[in-house]
């Protein structure tokens, strides 16, 4: 009668096998389980296979083939475990190697940055930002700015009134009015800001659009005090070579007024250079005087300059865009190029 106990400890040999096998916790438990095994010398089942010949006869071919099963079932479970260790970092199920899903990252408009960048540059020459309702009377808009009624800016071709007297700012120059019955002077103050105006929508052309403006009041505050502050502007925003100039013109809330052009400095990667045309900017001038006089303050006493520029053209110079409609249609993909 054959002997069934060796199949036995086999059977119970192959579980303890494949369990330490399969919870080994690294290369290293791997290989001794290996060892204690599988090993040529004193591997258990290499030992069992070896001493087949102390078994009777006719116990033999069943014991030889379940020792043979036991070793190759390990041999196979150990493989497993070597890949699983060596292969990616698997933990619940969870890949820990697998890249990552790309995280949608906003970044600010073109146009924020610009007014972000010029309201900066005047903040540390001593600067204050202003704020303003953008719904404003016809008094603040027009009339307190020496603007008659029945100047052309005024016409309800132009402006997008509300009702009666009530408009959308047309510019952000009734925060600087506000700001001016609300204070003393010294006036030192930068007014970014929406304004509204009823005009064709075209390449330089938005009803809504930016405007950031700039207002100082002082005692003796003369056109010099006007054209160093803007020349250091002006090098701080495009470069130390930068150079500006004034255009004589005309607005009703300025005299005399001015345009203001720039001439930039542009290097390229080899080191040569060149000079850029002279670039309109911005409009400016003295303050009227009747101007402040309806902020209540003696234009005898206090004089002062103002300038108004569009951040959304300096954006189109800075980048290169010829259509500032381009930066109101919020396609992403356009918009994304300039995210910082
Ligand atoms: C007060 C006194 C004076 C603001 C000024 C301009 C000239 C000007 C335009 C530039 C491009 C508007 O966005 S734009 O179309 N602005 O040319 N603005 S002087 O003068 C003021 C403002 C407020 C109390």
């Amino acid at each position: 009668m054959s002997d069934s106990k060796p199949i036995e400890a086999l059977n119970a040999l192959e579980a303890e096998a494949l369990a330490a096998a399969e919870s080994a916790p690294d290369a290293e438990a791997l290989e001794a389980v290996r060892v204690t095994y599988l090993g040529r010398s004193e591997g258990r089942i290499s030992v069992i296979l070896r001493g087949l010949g102390q078994l009777p006869a006719e116990d033999r071919p069943a014991v030889g083939q379940r020792a043979n099963q036991v070793k190759a079932a390990l041999a196979a479970v150990l493989e497993a475990r070597a890949g699983a260790l060596s292969g990616p970092a698997v933990e619940s199920g969870l890949d820990l190697t697998m890249p990552g899903r790309p995280r949608w990252q906003g970044g600010l408009h073109p146009i924020t940055q610009a007014i972000d960048e010029i309201w900066h540059i005047f903040r540390d020459l001593g600067f204050a930002r202003a704020r303003g309702p953008e719904a404003d009377t016809e008094w603040y808009n027009f009339e307190a700015l020496n603007t008659p009624l029945d100047h052309p800016a005024a016409d309800e071709q132009d402006t997008l009134y509300l009702v009666d007297s009530v408009l959308l700012r047309s510019h952000t120059s009734p925060v600087q009015m506000r700001t001016m019955e609300a204070n003393e002077p010294p006036i030192r103050i930068i007014a970014p800001g929406w304004v509204y105006r009823r005009d064709t929508y075209d390449a330089t052309h938005t009803p809504a659009f930016m405007q950031i403006e700039g207002l100082v009041i002082d005692e003796d505050i003369t056109f010099i005090d006007f054209k160093a502050t803007l020349a250091e502007f002006a090098r701080r925003y495009w470069g130390p070579d930068t150079q500006i100039r004034f255009r004589p013109s005309f607005f009703p809330f300025t005299e005399p007024s001015a345009e203001v052009d720039v001439k930039r400095v542009i290097r390229r990667p080899d080191g040569t250079q060149y000079e850029t045309d002279w670039l309109e900017i911005m409009g400016s001038g003295m303050v009227d005087p009747n101007v402040i006089a309806n902020a209540g303050y003696d234009p005898e006493r206090y004089t002062g300059w103002a300038f108004g520029m569009g951040p959304g053209r300096i954006a189109m110079l800075k980048h290169g865009v010829d259509d500032l409609r381009t930066f109101f249609e919020n396609d992403v993909r356009f918009l994304g190029q300039f995210a910082q």
